[in-house]
Order: C-alpha cells, then sequence, then structure tokens
C-alpha cells in the first residue's frame, strides 16, 4: 500500500477521537500491560525442537522475495527468493536461475511482490503451490511446496503495475492480474494529457494449474481506471472474479485529489465462464504482444526462457454479460469474498462505512437490468439493488478483510490502526484491537477461502516507530499475532518482518510439512554438466569458453587445483553435489568473483560464470559449512596472461585427463 493520507482523513481522525493514535501515544508500560493477558507466552511457546501447527508465508514488498515464518511462534523458517537476487543462495547469479529474472526489458534483478497466493482445490488451500505477483513489472511467479523454491514466472503485457494479483480461483485453473496503472494498449508514444482517450486497463487470466505451462488465457480490456486488488467467487458465485478499482475519474496527475473526486468508485465484477465462450466463440482479438514465460526443468534443474507474442484480447463490447460494474465508495482498496460466496466486500480508504454487496442481489439486478448507466460497453448496477448491508462506524480506512469460518469478518484499518471483528448478515461490530501501527492487510490461515482455519488472525503493519529496539532512521515492519478463537481477540506476539510483508496466507503444516523434497536423486539429474563421481571431473576449453566439471563432497572438491585459464577467458565452473542425504549442502566461491557464491543442493548441480581480469592464483572454497573438516574444503585455479602456453590441467583421474588432452588437442 502507498497512498498517502488525504489531508481531509487526517482531520476525520482527529475528529474521531483516533482510536489507534490514542495508544501509539500512551505510555509504554501502560499500553503493554493493559493488552497482553498473562497466559499469551505460553499460547505462542513452540518448545525447542516441537513444530509450529502452521506454515505463514509472507510477502518481501520491495525485496521482492517471499519470507516463511512458523506460527504461533513467529520464527523465521527461510526465505525464497522469487523477484530479486538472492546472494545467500546464489539464485539470479548462477547459470540454472537467471532465465527466470528474464524479461521482455532484459534481467530485471528486483520487483515488488505483494500478495503470495496458496493454489485450491475446491476453493481450500492444498500446498501444493504457491503463487505471487510482481507490481512494478507485472509478473506472476509459482512456488513449488515441495522444494520451497521458485519454478515458474510469466510476464504480463498490456499491464503496468501487476497489483490485483496473483488471486486464484477456487481450483487454481486461472490466478489473476490486473494493471493498477493504466497504460496505452499497446504501448506507444503519445502525450500525456491524451489519458482519457488512449489508456485502458486490462484484466488477465492466466492458467496456473498445469506446472511449467503457466500461460495467458485471455485478458479483457477495461477503461482506463486503476485496478487495486481481487477475489474470486465462490461456492455460488463460483465462475464470477471481482475487481476494484479506482481513479474512475480518469486522472493522470496529482490522484492523491483528482481521483478522490468521484462518492464512489467501482467493483468489477467479471463472469469468466462467459469470458471462456466469448473467447471459445471467436470474440477475443489476437493482439501482438510480446512477453516471456519462464520455468524450471525438472531434471536439469535449469531455467528456460520462451517468448511468446500474442494474447487474446476481449473488449466487453464485443461480449455482452462478460463485466459489471457495482459502485463502491470510496476508492477502494480490497475486496473480498466471504466463505460461503455469497457476500462481497469491499474496503474503501476514504469510506465511512464497509460495504456488502450481495451476489444473489447481483443476479437479480442484473436479470432485472436495474442498470444506472453504461461505461464503455460496461453496465453499471444501481448501488441500492446490490448492496446487502453496510457496517456503520467502523472506523477509519477500511483497507481488507478476512473471515473466520463462523460468521465473522475481520477488517484492518490503516488510519484508525485497529482490527475491528463484525459479523456478517447483522452488519453489527463485535469488537476491536488496536494494532502498532498502520495496519494494512490482514491474515487468517485459510481466511480468503471456502473453509478458514479461523484461530488467529495475523496483523501486518506498516509503521512500528517506538515498539522495538531502534535502528536508526528505518525500523521494521512487523506482525502482529492476534487470538481470535475467544470472543474478545486477544494480542499475543509480534515480530518484525523482512521487507514489507503486504499481505501473507498461512496453511496447517501437517498439510505440507511430510511432502518435502529431502535431496535430489544423482541418477535423475539430467543436467548435461553433471559430474557424477570424482573421476569424472575435468576441465575442457572451446574458443575462449573454459568449462570446469567438479564434484563436492564432504570435505572436498575434485578437481581442486585448476590450471590453464586465461585472462579474459568465459570460465564455468559447473558444481555437482553428490551427496544423497538431507541437508547437506555445499558452497563454492572463488576469490574476486563478482556474482555471489553457489549453494548446491545433494544431488544438483550448479553453475558459476566467472571471467577473470588479472592473472594470478585464486583459492575457491565451501561456504557452508558442511562438516568437521569443512575448513579443509578448498581449492585453487591458477590464471594466466592470455595467449600463455600453460596447459590445462585439473587433478582428476588418469581416465580424466586423458579425455582433457584429447579435448585440448582437439582446440588447439
Ligand atoms: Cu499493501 Cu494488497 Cu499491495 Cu493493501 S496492498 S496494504
Ligand atoms: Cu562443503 Cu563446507
Amino acid at each position: 500500500m502507498n497512498f498517502k493520507i488525504p489531508r481531509f482523513a487526517l482531520l476525520a481522525v482527529a475528529a474521531a477521537g483516533a482510536i489507534g493514535l490514542a495508544y501509539a501515544c500512551a505510555p509504554r508500560g501502560q499500553r503493554q500491560s493493559s493488552l497482553i493477558s498473562g497466559d499469551a507466552a505460553s499460547k505462542v511457546y513452540v518448545a525447542p525442537g516441537a513444530y509450529d501447527e502452521f506454515y505463514a508465508f509472507l510477502s518481501g514488498g520491495y525485496s521482492g522475495q517471499i519470507a516463511v515464518y512458523g506460527l504461533p511462534s513467529g520464527r523465521l523458517l527461510r526465505q525464497i527468493p522469487v523477484f530479486s537476487q538472492f546472494p545467500e543462495d546464489g539464485y539470479g547469479y548462477n547459470e540454472e536461475t537467471k532465465p527466470l529474472l528474464q524479461t521482455t526489458y532484459g534481467f530485471v534483478p528486483w520487483d515488488d511482490s505483494h500478495h503470495p497466493e496458496l493454489s485450491q482445490t475446491n476453493g481450500v488451500p492444498d500446498g501444493r503451490w504457491l503463487f505471487i505477483n510482481a507490481n512494478n513489472t507485472p509478473r506472476i511467479a509459482r512456488i513449488d511446496l515441495t522444494r520451497f523454491e521458485t519454478d515458474e514466472i510469466i510476464q504480463i503485457p498490456n499491464s503496468a503495475g501487476g497489483h490485483a494479483s496473483p488471486f486464484t480461483t477456487p481450483n487454481s485453473k486461472y490466478v489473476v492480474s490486473a494493471t493498477r496503472f493504466s497504460v496505452p494498449v499497446p504501448n506507444t508514444d503519445v502525450a500525456i494529457d491524451s489519458y482519457k482517450k488512449n489508456f485502458k486497463g486490462t484484466l488477465s487470466f492466466i492458467t496456473a494449474d498445469q506446472p511449467g505451462k503457466m500461460d495467458i488465457a485471455f485478458q479483457i480490456l477495461m477503461p482506463g481506471y486503476n485496478y487495486d486488488l481481487g477475489h474470486a467467487g465462490k461456492g455460488p458465485s463460483d465462475g464470477w472474479f471481482f475487481f476494484t478499482s479506482y481513479n474512475s475519474e480518469e486522472a493522470n496527475t496529482k490522484l492523491e485529489e483528482n481521483a478522490s473526486q468521484a462518492d464512489k468508485d467501482y467493483i468489477a465484477a467479471v463472469d469468466y465462464k462467459r469470458a471462456e465462450a466469448c473467447v471459445l466463440g471467436g470474440k477475443a482479438k489476437p493482439q501482438a504482444a510480446e512477453y516471456l514465460h519462464n520455468w524450471v526443468d525438472e531434471g536439469t534443474r535449469t531455467a528456460k526462457s520462451e517468448k511468446k507474442t500474442s494474447v487474446k484480447m476481449l473488449d466487453p463490447r464485443d461480449c455482452p454479460g462478460l463485466v459489471y460494474y457495482l459502485p463502491t465508495p470510496k476508492s477502494p482498496h480490497g475486496v473480498d469474498v466471504d466463505p460461503t460466496g455469497e457476500y462481497i466486500v469491499a474496503g474503501g480508504k476514504l469510506a465511512t462505512v464497509i460495504p456488502v454487496h450481495s451476489f444473489t442481489k447481483l443476479k437479480k439486478a442484473i436479470a432485472d437490468k436495474v442498470f444506472d448507466a453504461d461505461l464503455q460497453g460496461i453496465p453499471v448496477l444501481k448501488y441500492d439493488a446490490v448492496m446487502a448491508g453496510e457496517v456503520q462506524k467502523p472506523g477509519l480506512g477500511p483497507l481488507h478483510t478476512e473471515f473466520d469460518g463462523k460468521g465473522y469478518a475481520y477488517t484492518s484499518f490503516f488510519i484508525s490502526s485497529e482490527v475491528v471483528k463484525w459479523k456478517l448478515g447483522t452488519w453489527e461490530v463485535v469488537d476491536r484491537i488496536p494494532t502498532y501501527y498502520s495496519i494494512g492487510h490482514l491474515m487468517i490461515p485459510g481466511g480468503d477461502s471456502k473453509q478458514p482455519w479461523g484461530k488467529y488472525v495475523l496483523a501486518m503493519n506498516k509503521i512500528t516507530k517506538d515498539r522495538y529496539l531502534p535502528t536508526g532512521p528505518e525500523m521494521a515492519q512487523s506482525a502482529q499475532l492476534i487470538d481470535i478463537t475467544g470472543d474478545k481477540m486477544k494480542l499475543l506476539l509480534d515480530f518484525p518482518t523482512i521487507g514489507e510483508p503486504h499481505y501473507a496466507q498461512a496453511i496447517p503444516a501437517s498439510l505440507i510439512k511430510d511432502k518435502q523434497v529431502k535431496f535430489f536423486k544423482l541418477t535423475e539429474n539430467t543436467n548435461s554438466w553433471i559430474t557424477k563421481s570424482e573421476s569424472d571431473g575435468g576441465i575442457t576449453r572451446n574458443g575462449k569458453r573454459v568449462d570446469i566439471k567438479m564434484i563436492a563432497i564432504r570435505s572436498h572438491f575434485a578437481p581442486d587445483n585448476l590450471e590453464g585459464v586465461q585472462v579474459g577467458d568465459s570460465v564455468f565452473f559447473h558444481v555437482t553435489n553428490i551427496e544423497q542425504d538431507w541437508d547437506i549442502l555445499h558452497g563454492f566461491a572463488v576469490l574476486g568473483m563478482n556474482t555471489s557464491e553457489l549453494i548446491i543442493q545433494p544431488g544438483e548441480t550448479r553453475t558459476l560464470a566467472w571471467v577473470p581480469k588479472a592473472p594470478g592464483v585464486f583459492p575457491f572454497y565451501c561456504t557452508d559449512f558442511c562438516s568437521a573438516l569443512h575448513q579443509e574444503m578448498q581449492g585453487y585455479i591458477r590464471v594466466s596472461p592470455a595467449g600463455s602456453a600453460t596447459k590445462l590441467m585439473a587433478n582428476v583421474s588418469k581416465k580424466a585427463q586423458a579425455q582433457l588432452s584429447n579435448a585440448r588437442a582437439g582446440v588447439r
């Protein structure tokens, strides 16, 4: 979330008594003693050696990654690199993973990731995969949860700011992405003040249920608003998708003011079954659009990149019944569908109520044609005809809502810094609890699905100020764990997060933990640079390219003495970790190398490219403490001046040496 708080909203805060900020000003000790109950510690205590009940996946925001925590302990288990290079394990530096970060703009080794989304079966998170969006250069990644690794990234063309993404349909047939920024479609050189004429939004539906085959099924061309968030229908509303939009004013400057004029903006309700029918019926136009699809081959564990050149574009005018607009106050942000699939809840950043739409009423209003207007071919339904109810005086700045599966909804309030619990159907507020401070998303395990595990809500806060030991001008953002098993919410724990945790998802650990890959079978490694045993290693030259094959095993590399490399060569170290045992990793790094190390998991081959710039002898070593003799796990590579007569040499077996001599004879 990046919006500023408008001045009038701040005045409203002052007038309303500023529930959250009042806590912020209270003396520290007072604040804590009044809010933490005595048994909080025991509720989050996970004894050494015991496991947490849930895996929680928190987005890294501008870190571009995902952080995996155990709940209720709040222990950080792992970071999964997705859209940013990660020197800790060589992701985006080694040759096998670099293609994942390729785009039509070139190599993009960073992004801003907002919304982790678990794959679903029948509307329930199933623990197979996790999807996450890239907000800056629109992309969607798929992470495999048997390995906690990014396996696939697809770029979204005709889009800018892939924010309403990658929310899933109930069987993960599709994940979606919508433009936050409208742009010229196709993007071309036009005057910015031709916005109303030339700028468009797109809603993209991406097939997601076949690993390695993500593809853009179709895009829907929309008015030039800013599309913000989305959620699929479920149960009775299965087959529909809901997207919030703001800036229906179509302003192209000072959005803070100019996009806050209208009393209501819109939720776009998309009948995607209708879209499928229109696509089948030839109503979508093929449109030239370049984008990359990158995925990891299972056997070689190497990513490939494929360029696609066209999408199917659906104009709502050519497919009546495809999209309807639901008027929604005011500059909506989140849109969340309750577990029954009947209620569609919006969070209006500047709204004074929480508006809830009814799917039953929506269907009826469409059947009865209760339309207010038509916006660029899209009928606008009458607010009163689709509204189920409004939660009155809920707080200030409602953003996101999750559900506990017991008939209650929990909404985050950025301006008044609190979580508010209210009842579906009666719309009455039943409880509220302050957060520290300025909460964005909140998350209940399964809380956006058909089947929430409604035990905790995790509040993710933008501003922490005085909550932790100060660390200079920038403080870590925070997550706060709140117990929701009783009538009153209880704050249990808070912990700092990595980057900005916009959203998170969590799932019972039992659905993931027993499916973990423990090592990669060497017999199934089809990487063409694999070294299966010590005697297979060696060094070969082909022009200026030098390939070195080596193994890593406790506690040595083989070969570990290499000569014949010259300044300016492109040297590739292909290191295979031939261990066949869980959690036995080796690292590899060379003096002066200007990428990162390799971390090699058991049974896999990883490749590091290096162009030596000066003659000398360069040590390399294992960077991962793997055994008692880890410090002995080292070697040397000699670099000679360009054109030198130094022979290629690797201290490997006679057989390998002979192969090398032959190879050399062939080259020089
Ligand atoms: Cu920060 Cu979902 Cu990107 Cu709201 S978003 S907070
Ligand atoms: Cu291998 Cu340390």
